[in-house]
Formats: C-alpha cells, structure tokens, sequence
C-alpha cells in the first residue's frame, strides 16, 4: 500500500529484547491474552518498587462498576515516589531528571535525579507540618515550573490526593474544583509565564478562595517576584517553607488502590468531573505504554510540551517517564515566542530525541513556513509523538518529512483522560505507520466498534468506540459520584466502557478515530463540553437561549461556533460579544471562546423541548443539503430563518 510508512532505521528496536516487529507486536498480545493476571503481576513487580509486591492481577470487572470500581494489583502497597526517585539514586543519581526550560530561550534549570528527590522530600515535609496528610486533597494551580512537578510528587509521596487545575482556568472554575474536592490546602505560585506573558496565578487563587475558610493554607511559589496579594496566617512562600526543611522523608506506604490524582475533565454534560486515578495500576500503565510507545532508550531526551494542567502531563512528563528513569523536559513557553522555531530551536540546543506534541501544533507550524524548522539541526530526533486529536495527513506528513526529515518515527497516540495513558498507537520500533491513523490497539487494549443499534462490528466498519475489558490505568470513579461514572461510561454500550469517540477500522486492522460523538469539543486539543460553554453564555443578561456546536477549523481542529437567542428587546453588536466573550473568559478560562456567533430567533427544538443539535452542527459546517427530517421540530420555520441568516439553502 501507498500510504504505509515503515519503521524507519534510525527508531528500529533498540535492542532485541525489545518489540521488533508486528509479529513481535501481536506476539506480546497473545502472550498477554494467554493469562492477563499472571502477565500482568509479573510486568508491575519488575516495573515499579513496591513495599508489599503485589500477588493479585484485576479484581472485578466491567460487569460489576456499578456496585464496584475494577482494582488492580490489589493486595500491593507502595510508594510510587519510590518507584520515581528513590529506587534511580543508586544507578542514576547524576541523571538529569527533569529539564526545564522557562519561556525565554535559554532560561535553564537542570534537576539531577537525586536534586530532584532532595527537593521533593523538602516539599512532602514541608507540606506534612502545613498539615497535609495521606487522603486529604491538594489543589495546584500552577504554571510549567519544576515545583509543579515536586509538589505533584511530594503529594505522592504523603499519600495525599493531588488535583491539578490547569493554570488558564477561571477563578470560578478554581473555586467548583476546590469545593467538589474538599481541598484544604492550595499550591500556587505569584505569576506564571507563558510566551512573554505573566499570569496572575496568586490573584486568581485569591479570587477563587474569597470567603472559603476550607482552604487552610496556601503555598505560594516566587516565580517572577512580583507583588501579590497575601493573607496572613494562610498564605506561606514555598521558599520559606520548603528551602529549611530536611531533604530527607520516608515515604507513606499505600494501598495500591489509593487514588493518587483527581482530575477534572469535561463531559457532554453538566460540570466537569474529576476523575480518580489510583495508585499502582495508573504507574503500571503508564511507564508501561511509555516505554513501549517511544521504544524509551536510557541516552533519551524525552519532551513532552503538553502541560502538566493535562493528563497527557500528568502521564507523561511526569509519573511515566520518571517512572522509566528518563530525562523529561519540561518547557514553559509556546511554540509561537519568541517565533515559530522555539521547539526547534529546543530540540537543537537540549538534544531532544522524543518529542512529542499536539496536532494543533503542528498544524500552526506547518502554517508558519518550513523556514523555521530547517534553520535548525534536528539531527537528535528519534521519534515524533502526537496526541489530543486527531492528526490530518498533510500534517502528518508536514511533521514526518519536514521535522523528522523521513528519518523518525510518527507516533499517534489515541487515549482519553480517562484511560491514564497511551491505548492506541504504534510502537516506534516496530509499527509500520499510516498518515493519520492511531494503528493497532497496545497490549492488553481490547477495543471494539459498534454500531448504533448496538452490534459488534466485525473486520472494516466504522462506528462507536468501546473497550471492554479493564486495563491498569483505566480512572476508577468520578470523585464523589460513582454513579455519574457509570451512567457516562458504563450505560451506553453494557457492560463496555464507552469512549465517546467515534472510529474507523480498516481492511488491516488499523484504527482511524473520526472524533467525538457526543457533545464535547475538542479545540486546540483542549477539552471543553458544549454544555460548559452554553451555561456562560446564558449568564449573560441579554441572552434568553444558546446552543453550542462544532465546526472544523483548519488549525484547532474545531471551532466553536454559538447560536444565541436574545432577551426581547435586546440587541446584537460588539458590546454583545465582548459580554459573550467575557463570560466564557470568566467561567471556563482564557482558552474558551467563541469563534462564530449567529444570533437565531429560537433553537430548532423538537416537541419535547430538546434542542436538535443534528441542524446546528450542519449549519455550523456549512452543509444543509441533507438536513434529515426537521417535521418533528416543534416550530420547523425557526429553521429558515437560521439557514436564511446563515446564507444557506437546502
Ligand atoms: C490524551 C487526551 C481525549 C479525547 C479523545 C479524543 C481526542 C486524543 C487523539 C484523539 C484522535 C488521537 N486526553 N484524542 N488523542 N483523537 N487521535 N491521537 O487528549 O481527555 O483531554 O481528550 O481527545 O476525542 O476522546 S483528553
């Protein structure tokens, strides 16, 4: 076939005990399949340091998540600051462990693998006499800093439950998240930094924190030294708390099944929920995929510029490449500043070998001209990821040909916040690739397309994506709603989980993911619900009714595109769409906003009042020659005049 890149031989398996080829692929499949307990208990006690070793594999099952969550490893305990820290000092303590890179070109800092444990075992003991302790919840609202990373695992390390809210949040989405968790301890820093900007990270806590006595303390890095604001006897600097601690802590043992992490992600409805990831199956997975997708060798300079307010930062900057003793790199910056070369001006000056990136991205690269990537020696790149939606092929081809000069590796990985990590995608060393498709389901991944009336489909065939059976890093629950989880994720296609995501199988067994079929958005590779969206706009006083929908949009993937209905007597104009805008500023964050607004008379609705988001989508594409029937519309003429305004026919 045309379209099917080989392994090249510069990411060809790095060393015979590792995956070398598709029948080596499907191989370690059936070897897993074989007896997935037993597989599995060997691969997390060879993987991770654990105090008690696990004996058990999966507990439970998909069938019973009402009544239970899954459990892996069950009868394990450990400390997974072990297994990232403590268990490298003796082979790679001079490692560089993590390295940062800050917004301005060549601001650099270098944490070797034992700094890096020193100043995680000042933190955890910094934090356990703020009085931090193993269940209770942390809430970091910070920008791409090394401390982002120490407080996540200084979290671990007590037991505690960290919950990382991405740093261009709103101070009222700060607030629901502080609340829905019950955190009593905050970590932020007075700004961060992001392509030449600061970020008012300490006044934004503050205003999300107004009134709230929950919140015991808050520990506020000094990143740009600007003046903040400060409450006395809450509020305490991280320099002052951190740098006289011991750099010496004997991490808390947990349950395997402890969760480690909450983080809140969106849904097609309601208010994002934060999903609960546990201790020993979410690190199993994790450094599992991760060295297995990027073929990890130990010279490697692993970047991920995701950032860590994501899972993808979570995963893999954080927990799975420490996990693997890697060097990650953490970078402050965009891709834009000072000019669209930063990455590869990054790469050149790091070494970077693994680099991995949004289709976003890569998209605004391409966009912004060749020049800017040939201008630089990327002679170190091994392998290319991407992640967060799907990839369209000239990208693909822009980033296989113009970045890695047909020597690399193009990696697309397909997972969900919800998965923990990587569930389909090729392995570098050994996956022949197709420009735009995730490939092949890892091991242990059972995925399963299904059509609506709920039929497997069998060989080429295109609908819903499912995954039935439990894999370590799945999220255990929603925090403090169990039944939400099961009702999103467990209710569509019983007992499968149900990935919201539509796909493509063809004749090779390749997975081609179409995108959501729900109502979530995916911009710029960021998650936003169309019900999130909706609700800021209603608050403001003009608006009666909105509807939000998708459009494709060449270089976030998606658009956002709102129909807004208006207050009688209210009117349309810039003053109205400032509001707009400002609402969503305000009650999601910066990153949503709306591209496209119609003003409608009414929403198409059918008799039982639920909007028909089959005809605005259409509209918002473009295309409405084939409306489907709109008779069951409680008032069909609302849908003229939405197509007249819009200039469309059928
Ligand atoms: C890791 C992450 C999850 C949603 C998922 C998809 C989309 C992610 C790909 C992709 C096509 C990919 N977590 N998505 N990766 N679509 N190809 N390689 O992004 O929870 O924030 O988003 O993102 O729709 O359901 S996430």
């Amino acid at each position: 076939m045309a379209d099917l890149y080989p392994v090249p031989p510069q990411a060809q398996a790095s060393s015979p005990s590792r995956v070398t080829s598709l029948e080596a692929y499907a191989s370690l499949c059936r070897a897993i399949a074989a007896d997935p307990d037993a597989w599995w208990v060997a691969e997390a006690r060879r993987r991770l340091a654990w105090a008690d070793p696990p004996t058990r594999g999966l507990d439970g099952s998909f069938h019973d998540v009402v009544d239970s969550p899954v459990a892996w490893f069950a009868d394990g305990r450990l400390d997974v600051t072990a297994s990232c820290l403590d268990r490298h000092l003796a082979t790679r303590g001079d490692k560089p462990a993590i390295v940062w890179e800050g917004d301005e070109p060549g601001t650099t800092r270098t944490l070797t693998y034992r700094e890096l444990h020193a100043e995680v075992c000042r933190t955890a003991n910094a934090l356990a006499a703020l009085g931090l302790r193993k269940g209770d919840r942390a809430i970091l609202y910070m920008g791409m800093v090394p401390e982002a990373a120490i407080a996540m695992l200084a979290c671990a390390r007590l037991g505690a439950i960290h919950s990382v809210v991405f740093g261009g949040f709103s101070a009222e989405a700060l607030r629901d998240r502080v609340l829905d968790c019950g955190a009593e301890l905050v970590i932020t820093q007075d700004e961060g930094r992001r392509g030449g900007r600061s970020i008012p990270l300490k006044a934004t806590t503050d205003e999300a924190l107004a009134g709230l006595t929950e919140v015991r303390h808050v520990l506020v890095l000094r990143h740009t030294g600007a003046e903040v604001g400060w409450q006395a006897g809450r509020d305490v600097w991280w320099h002052e708390a951190v740098a006289p601690a011991a750099p010496t802590h004997e991490g808390v043992i947990c349950e395997a099944e402890d969760p480690l992490f909450i983080l809140y992600t969106s849904g097609s409805t309601g208010r994002p929920k934060g999903l609960v990831h546990t201790r020993g199956g979410y690190l199993a997975w994790t450094s599992f995929t991760h060295e297995l997708v990027f073929d990890l060798r130990e010279d490697d300079v692993y970047a991920c510029v995701a950032d860590v307010g994501w899972i993808t930062g979570h995963s893999y900057i954080v927990y799975g490449p420490l996990c693997n003793g890697a060097t990650t790199l953490m970078f402050e910056s965009t891709p834009l500043h000072p000019d669209p070369g930063r990455y590869w001006d990054l790469v050149e000056r790091h070494g970077v070998t693994v680099f991995y990136t949004a289709p976003t991205a890569i998209r605004t690269l391409a966009a912004a001209g060749d020049h800017h990537v040939t201008a630089h020696d990327l002679s170190s790149l091994r392998v290319l990821g991407t992640v967060g939606e799907p990839i369209n092929p000239e990208a693909w081809r822009w980033y296989h040909e113009v970045v890695g000069q047909g020597r690399c590796a193009v990696v697309d990985t397909w997972w969900q916040t919800e998965t923990g990590g990587m569930m389909i995608a090729p392995l570098a060393s050994a996956t022949p690739t197709k420009p735009g498709s995730a490939t092949l389901p890892l091991p242990t991944v059972q995925a399963t397309i299904v059509d609506a009336q709920d039929r497997v489909l069998r060989g080429p065939g295109q609908g819903r994506l499912c995954l039935t059976e439990p894999w370590p890093g799945v999220a255990r629950t929603v925090w403090g709603d169990h039944a939400r989880y099961v009702a999103t994720y467990f209710s569509q296609h019983p007992p499968w989980y149900f990935t919201g995501d539509g796909c493509r199988r063809d004749a090779d067994g390749y997975h081609w993911i179409t995108g959501r079929v729900d109502d979530v958005l995916n911009v710029s590779g960021h998650r936003i619900g169309t019900a999130e969206i909706e609700a800021a706009l209603v608050t403001v006083d003009a608006v009666a009714e909105a509807a939000v929908v998708g459009f494709p949009h060449d270089v976030k993937g998606q658009g956002v595109m709102a129909f807004v209905v208006l207050q009688p007597g209210e009117q349309g104009g810039s003053t109205l769409e400032a509001s707009l805008q400002q609402a969503c500023r305000t009650g999601i964050g910066a990153h949503a906003r709306v591209d496209r607004l119609q003003l409608v008379p009414g929403l198409p609705k059918t008799r039982s009042g639920k909007v028909m988001r089959r005809i605005l989508r259409k509209v918002a594409e473009g295309d409405v020659s084939s409306l489907g029937d709109t008779s069951t519309l409680a008032d069909p003429g609302v849908v003229d005049v939405i197509l007249a305004d819009a200039g469309l026919s059928r």
